[in-house]
Formats: structure tokens, sequence, C-alpha cells
């Protein structure tokens, strides 16, 4: 359950937000495993509420669990995690196991939503498989947060032995089609012993798919715990990782400027976080980048781009944590949907010339900042942070990971211009912040390493990047 089944020398989760099925198999095969990702958070599998206007959330309100979304059917599922895991990507599956919708209606399948009646038959749930209705008012009381119902969605007794055996039925169904776990939607919003029985139930992962025996499924549990609440991440963390929300709200106040880099020395759990293998890392979610759930406003976005990509290229280099990387679509309210054409139907994303996406799609996992630190992050492998430098006002910053890696930030009002130890064999690097390396020279700017180790980092104030790296598997 803490387990993410990564093949070796791949790293990474990017949550591949309201995409088709079809489309993240085409992105596993042709873009994640070639530039060195290990796997892929998708959108929730099941059945959900079809919502006037077509908002994102309408996917948190599930109607059955029948694999049939606008992402697409069951054997677009299947198909897109046979082909996936072939090429070593694994797949999780935001699942919603909490509560079922909030209204009356039909599912994306056809199945019928009667919450005035508390019946969802096409799984079948009835009136005595959910929790009496009552709001939560106050986070403060684990029993309301626990047993009401969030936001008006109809909140499953998870207690109840039919209700678990539906829930693990569901998720044992994604294990068969070969996915490698799951991110659980709305933890905190069920005991935690309910969630741990329900684990208990589900199967081992499908050898069929490449897996080994008796291999568990990798859990990821969504609880919000930024302290000063009374339900805590701890109570959690014997069932599988955990969301570090955190993290978030940690890494965007520093990177906007609002803290000093230098603090981040012991980034992890120096600053309190959970320990490094349990906590999922990100710098932001889906809720977040749009002002649903918590981390406040400081979480950066791909709207403050220069200050995200440094923040995420901290992420990266940075040894602590699952890291997960948000791909979004491009929006102006925190309700508006997806992509989709005039019938409602998802837009794939398309490519310019360059690999970036195009027709409303941001897809930050395609920024070369970002995919070229995957590589970096690969190439560290477990090396140690080592050779950390900063400057006297403590707004820029250095280090190395081990002799594999280096890496240098700038947030200061003046450039970074001098020697600096890198660790790193002698020779020249391709800059991986500027460009790549392509057969034997660079498409971006070069750093040479000298013989005792150190190097000329010219890093300005203004620079496009506020970042500049270097590692072993990007030398000439
Ligand atoms: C939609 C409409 C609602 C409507 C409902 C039913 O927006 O108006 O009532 O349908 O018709 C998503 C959307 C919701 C949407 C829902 C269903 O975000 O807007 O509702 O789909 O379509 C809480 C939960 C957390 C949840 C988060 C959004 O604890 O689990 O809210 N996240 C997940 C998903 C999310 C999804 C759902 C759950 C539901 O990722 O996409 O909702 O399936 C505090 C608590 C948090 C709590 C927040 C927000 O946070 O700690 O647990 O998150 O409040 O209520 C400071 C504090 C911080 C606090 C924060 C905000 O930062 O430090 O602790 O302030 O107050």
């Amino acid at each position: 359950q803490w387990d993410t089944h990564w093949w070796s020398g791949r790293s990474g989760i990017v949550h591949l937000f309201e995409w088709k099925w079809n489309d993240i198999a085409n992105e596993c095969e042709t873009f994640l495993a070639p530039n060195g990702y290990a796997g892929v958070q998708t959108s929730p599998p099941s059945e959900n509420l079809v919502i006037g206007n077509r908002p994102w959330w309408e996917r948190y309100q599930p109607v059955s669990y029948h694999l049939n979304t606008r992402s697409g059917d069951r054997n677009a599922f299947a198909d897109m995690v046979r082909r996936c895991n072939a090429v070593g990507i694994r797949i999780y599956p935001d699942v919603v196991i909490n509560h079922m919708a909030a209204g009356d209606g039909y599912g994306t399948g056809g199945s019928e939503s009667r919450v005035s009646q508390l019946s969802f038959p096409a799984v079948p749930y009835g009136s005595n498989d959910f929790n009496p209705r009552c709001d939560i008012t106050n986070y403060n009381d684990p029993y309301q947060v626990r047993n009401c119902w969030l936001v008006g969605l109809s909140d499953l007794k998870t207690g109840s032995d039919y209700v678990r055996q539906k829930i693990a039925d569901f998720l044992n169904d994604l294990i068969s089609l070969g996915v490698a776990g799951f991110r659980i939607d709305a933890v905190k919003h069920m005991w935690p012993a309910d969630v741990q029985n329900i684990v208990s139930r589900l199967n081992n992962l499908n050898t069929n798919h490449g897996f080994p025996a008796n291999a568990r499924p990798f859990i990821t549990q969504e609880v919000i715990d930024l302290g000063g609440e009374a339900i805590k991440k701890d109570e959690y963390l014997h069932i599988g990782t955990i969301t570090e929300f955190r993290y978030s709200a940690e890494i965007g106040r520093v990177f906007r400027g609002y803290d000093l880099l230098k603090y981040l020395k012991n980034f992890g759990e120096g600053w309190g976080f959970m320990a490094s293998a349990s906590a999922l890392t990100f710098v932001d979610n889906h809720d977040n980048q749009r002002g649903h759930g918590a981390g406040g406003a400081n979480v950066l976005t791909y709207k403050v781009s220069k200050n995200y990509k440094m923040a995420t290229a901290f992420h990266l280099a940075w040894n602590y944590g699952i890291p997960r990387i948000m791909s979004s679509f491009a929006f102006n309210d925190g309700d508006q949907g997806p992509p989709a054409d005039g019938y409602g139907n998802l837009k794939s994303p398309e490519f310019n010339s360059e690999g970036a996406c195009t027709n409303g799609w941001v897809c930050e996992h395609r920024w070369r900042q970002i995919y070229n630190m995957v590589k970096f992050r690969n190439a560290a492998g477990g090396a140690a942070v080592q050779n950390w430098w900063e400057n006297g006002s403590g707004k820029q910053i250095a280090f190395s990971r081990g002799n594999r890696a280096f890496i240098a930030f700038n947030l200061d009002s003046y450039g970074i211009n001098q020697n600096l130890y890198t660790g790193l064999p002698a020779g020249t690097y391709c800059e991986i912040a500027s460009g790549s390396k392509s057969g034997s020279s660079c498409t971006g700017k070069t750093i040479t390493v000298d013989g005792s180790g150190n190097a000329y980092i010219d890093l300005p104030h203004n620079a496009d990047d506020g970042f500049v790296a270097i590692h072993v598997d990007a030398k000439l």
C-alpha cells in the first residue's frame, strides 16, 4: 500500500486531469515513458451524474460503479491500462467511495440517481446504505465530518458490510484491469477503520499486467490536514500514503518569495511534514489550483509560470515524498469544465511543433523545464542532497544530489555570477531548463564543470527560468 510499483529509473505521477482514456494511452506511449515518468493519476472512472453545464466536479458525484464516463467506457479504460503498463507507466484512478451524487438525474452511462429516495439502482444502493442527512458545518467535530454529508453529497454508510463489499468489488474490478493503485477521495470523511476494512478486502495486483505475486495496491488517501483541525493525518498512516497538503501550501509560499529559499534546507520532515515514504507531494492539485479544497492563496499554479516552474524544479530535485505533477486544462472560473465540443464530448489535446499542448489543455507535464526535471530526478536516483550553498540574503540556493546532479535557484534581485562547487565529474553538461541534450550537443545552454568540481553559474535575476540544472545523463 506504500509501494508505487514504479519501474526502476522512473519517477513522478502525472495527474492527467479530465483526459480521455484513449488520449492517456497515447500519452503513455509517446511522451510519458520516453521522458521517464512513472505513473498517471486519472479522473474518477465510475459513472457520474450529468450536471448542467458540465462542471469538472460532476465527476465527484458517482451514480454507479460502471466504468462509463466522458473519459471513455470500460473497454477504453482496460485498453489504456494495458498499453500504459506495457511501457512502464502505472495507472492510479481517483476513486470516489465516500459518497454518491447530490442530486436527482441521470449518469454518464444512463443510470438513475434518485437521491431524494436514497436510491442508486445501478449499484444498487438503497436507503439503508446511507447515513441520515446532516451537513458538515464544523470541521472540529470528527463525528460530523465522518457521518454527515460533505457539501450535500449523499454519504455512504461505509461501516456496513454491504457497502464495504460493493466498494471493494468496484476497486477489485479496477485491479483486475491492471491498475497499480488508487487515489482515494475524501478519506477524511470516512472513519479510519472503515477505510482500512475496505482496503483489506482488495485483491493483490494482477500478475498478468507485470506485477509480482502478492503485490498490494498503492494507496494514496486524500486527507487534508494543515493543522488546527480535529482530524489528523496520523490516524490514516497505517493504511497507506497520504496527500501532504502542507507541502503544497508551503512550497507555494516560499516560491512566491514570501519566505527565504535558504529555509528549504530541511524541507520535509524538518518542517513537520509526515515521513517521506508516506507523503504524496504536489505543488498544486485539481482543487487548490482553482480555490477549492485547501492550501490557500499562496498555492502556485500554471498561471504564475516562472515561479511554478521553480517550485516544481525544487519539488523534483529534492528527495522528499512521492511527487505528483498536476496537468491542467486552462480555466478562468473555478467551476468551468474541461475542453469539450458542443455536444459535451471531451476534446483530445493537440500539440504544437514544440510538443506543447494547445486547444485548451495546459499540460504542465510537457513543459521542458518540468519533464527535464523528471529526468534529473531519475539521474539523481537515491543520491543524497549535498553541497548546499546559499547567498547572504538567503534568496539564492544551490545543492547537488551526490555526484549525479546539481541545481541552483535565484529569487533575489540580483544574479548569481560565481563559481559554485557542484560535486559532479569534470565535463560539459547541457543545462536542462534552457534545453535538452540532443545527440552529441545541447539545444540550450551548457555548463562546464572543471577538474575540481566547480562550475561558473550565471543566473540573472530576470532570467526566463529562475533555475539552472545539470545531471550526468545530460553530459556531453
Ligand atoms: C459541488 C458544488 C457544491 C455542491 C455539491 C453538491 O461545488 O456547491 O454543494 O456539488 O451538489 C468537488 C468540488 C466540489 C463539488 C464536489 C461534488 O470541489 O465543489 O461540490 O466535487 O461535485 C473538503 C474535503 C475534501 C474535498 C474538498 C474539495 O475534505 O475531501 O473539500 N476534496 C475532494 C476532491 C474534490 C471533490 C470532493 C472531495 C468531493 O478532491 O474535487 O469536490 O468528492 C477545510 C477542510 C477540508 C475541506 C475544505 C473545503 O480546509 O480542512 O477538509 O476540504 O475545508 O471545505 C484553510 C484550512 C483548511 C480548510 C481551508 C478551507 O486553508 O487550513 O483546513 O481553509 O476552509
